[in-house]
């Protein structure tokens, strides 16, 4: 994914309409879109291409199971018309190195969670949230998916993985973080879900905070 603007947009309406709509109005302030089971579950896989016309599709399918339904998973996602796909690391090394695997015949992107946004999400993940890291960096995954409501955290991770990998990062604006502090503590990307779609100018907030990541 090219780093113009440094904003994914998080995709969670449950409408095709409503999704193409906030779409074409944000397409120029972000790099990617990213589609999760909201949408799909509701309107089906081929939301995919549908966004794909706007920008790159990122899908948020957390996938952690086997190494062989990793592989079926993340080969339907990607012939769907995804370029990349957030996976769990929890699952172990040989689950993530079915997933890269498959991005690399398609040219796909992988992201591994290393540690979830959310207030429950430090307890289970701080304690491996090193590993995780680390394993993707090992395998060469394309990222890690890092909490923009704990910079401190953000900017540790990135000491681990070094400057090769990215990191795109949940959790400005509706959870509470900030562009700007996440941004200086090493993010590439912010994703932001709530804040644009909810918003009654989603271009406008989208502008807004493309100006606080500031590239
Ligand atoms: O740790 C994570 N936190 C998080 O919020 C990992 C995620 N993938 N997300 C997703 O990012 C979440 O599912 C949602 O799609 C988006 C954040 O949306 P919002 O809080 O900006 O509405």
């Amino acid at each position: 994914m090219e780093r113009n603007t440094g904003l994914i947009v998080a995709m969670d309406v449950t409408r095709m309409d409503r999704a193409v709509e906030i779409a074409s109005e944000v397409a120029e302030c972000v790099d990617a879109i990213k589609v999760g089971y909201p949408l799909v579950l509701s309107e089906g896989l081929s939301v995919i291409s549908r966004l794909a016309d706007y920008a790159p599709v990122i899908a948020d399918f957390k996938v952690a199971d086997i190494p062989n339904t990793d592989e079926l998973i993340c080969e339907q996602v990607f012939k769907a018309g995804a370029s990349g796909v957030i996976v769990h690391g929890f699952t172990g090394e040989d689950s993530l190195k079915a997933c890269i695997d498959v991005s690399r015949l398609y040219g796909g992107d992988i992201y591994v969670v290393s540690e979830m946004s959310h207030p429950g999400g430090a307890k289970y993940f701080q304690p491996i949230a090193d590993e995780i890291a680390s394993m993707a960096y090992e395998f060469g995954a394309t990222g890690i998916v890092a909490p923009a409501t704990r910079p401190e955290r953000v900017k540790h991770l990135r000491s681990i993985i070094g400057d090769e990998l990215s990191i795109i990062s949940p959790g400005v604006g509706a959870q509470g973080g900030k562009a700007s502090d996440v941004i200086a503590a090493g993010a590439n990307w912010i994703i932001v879900g709530r804040s644009i779609y909810n918003s009654e100018h989603p271009k406008e907030t989208a502008m807004e905070l493309v100006n606080g990541i500031g590239i």
